[in-house]
């Protein structure tokens, strides 16, 4: 394919990225409309998501960045630019009818190649050995000759800490440009500090009185932690995990005639005793409280209407008897 060619026989390109833009996604997306900008001047782009995800809006207040990025279909267009997915799936329920030009479109992804992909697009720059999209914009930009500004190396370092989970996966070609980067003009301090969200108050306040209050129960190694608040449970479960706590289990009312629990645990925990939330522990609960539980093995909650320091107990013996359980089993094993 000759992407400068295309690009500069565009005169309304459509740039999107997959659902729910993770940093990786939208920064590539900022960064290849002003390639195609150097390219083709005249021309005038769209940026479409289905779903911006509430980390990628504050990069892009951050940068002050201005571009609009439209979330509903209906733009027409005569080149379709797919970026950081490579199937029509994951742009979203919404666009699952938009027309594809197989021979007008380019797909630019760092995710394993989908056998589909031949089928959507005839122009495909898929390396599924990087860790972001926005590490081959950096090489594209360079083929084409094109100078990557200090906002755009902003941006695009950022999508590549977003998906290299600040360079914990990574490697020597990934660090060079993130070199290169940071040689062409971006700040490595304001890309970290434009991912940190830090929750709201009431939240933190909430995290911080369950760990005050949390009671900690030893069964052989693990460690569960219980503790009662009433709001944001889930936010407090991850909190107590963070701390140390293997299993985190909180209970709440939420208001009248209404409990409510969350719990969380490491993948640790359920790797070893295969003890699952959801199933082993929520569902029971479900009854104890008059309402519904249920969940993921990590992850898992129920709702009600009463007997919540019943449930509570109940959550801690149960459990118990699983850990008990599964230590006699390995050791007849
Ligand atoms: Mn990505």
């Amino acid at each position: 394919m000759n992407l400068r060619t295309l690009l500069a026989n565009s005169m309304n390109p459509l740039i999107m990225g997959h659902q729910n833009a993770d940093p990786d996604a939208i920064c590539s997306m900022i960064a290849f409309s002003r390639l195609y900008t150097s390219i083709n001047p005249k021309g005038s782009f769209a940026l479409m998501v289905d779903d911006i995800s509430r980390l990628s809006k504050q990069v892009l207040d951050f940068f002050e960045i201005k571009e609009e990025v439209l979330e509903k279909p209906g733009t027409k267009f005569d080149l379709l630019v797919i970026l950081d997915t490579n199937s029509r799936l994951q742009l979203g329920t919404d666009f699952q009818d938009i027309p594809i030009d197989p021979s007008r479109t380019i797909v630019i992804d760092h995710h394993e190649p989908n056998p589909e992909v031949g089928a959507i697009a005839n122009n495909t720059i898929v390396r599924s050995d990087r860790f972001s999209t926005c590490e081959i914009l950096v090489d594209i930009f360079e083929e084409l000759n094109i100078k990557i500004d200090p906002i755009i190396a902003n941006l695009l370092l950022t999508g590549i800490l977003f998906d290299t989970r600040r360079f914990f996966y990574t490697d020597l070609q990934t660090l060079q440009i993130g070199i290169k980067l940071l040689n062409f003009g971006a700040d490595y301090e304001q890309c970290i500090k434009s991912l940190q969200i830090r929750p709201d108050r009431s939240e933190r306040i909430a995290r911080l009185k369950a760990a005050s209050k949390a009671q900690v129960h030893l069964f052989g190694d693990w460690v569960i932690a219980t503790s009662i608040i009433n709001a944001f449970e889930a936010s407090a479960c991850r909190g107590l995990l963070e701390m140390g706590a293997d299993v985190a289990i909180i209970g709440g009312k939420p208001g009248k005639d209404k409990v409510r629990l969350s719990s969380r645990s490491s993948r640790e925990f359920y790797d070893n005793t295969k003890i699952n939330l959801g199933t082993d522990v929520m569902e029971p609960l479900g009854v104890i409280i008059d309402g519904k539980g249920g969940g993921h093995a990590n992850a898992a909650g129920a709702n009600g209407t009463k007997n919540l320091n019943v449930a509570l107990d109940k959550a801690v013996e149960l459990i118990r008897a699983a850990v008990e359980t599964k230590t006699e089993s390995t050791k007849e094993s």
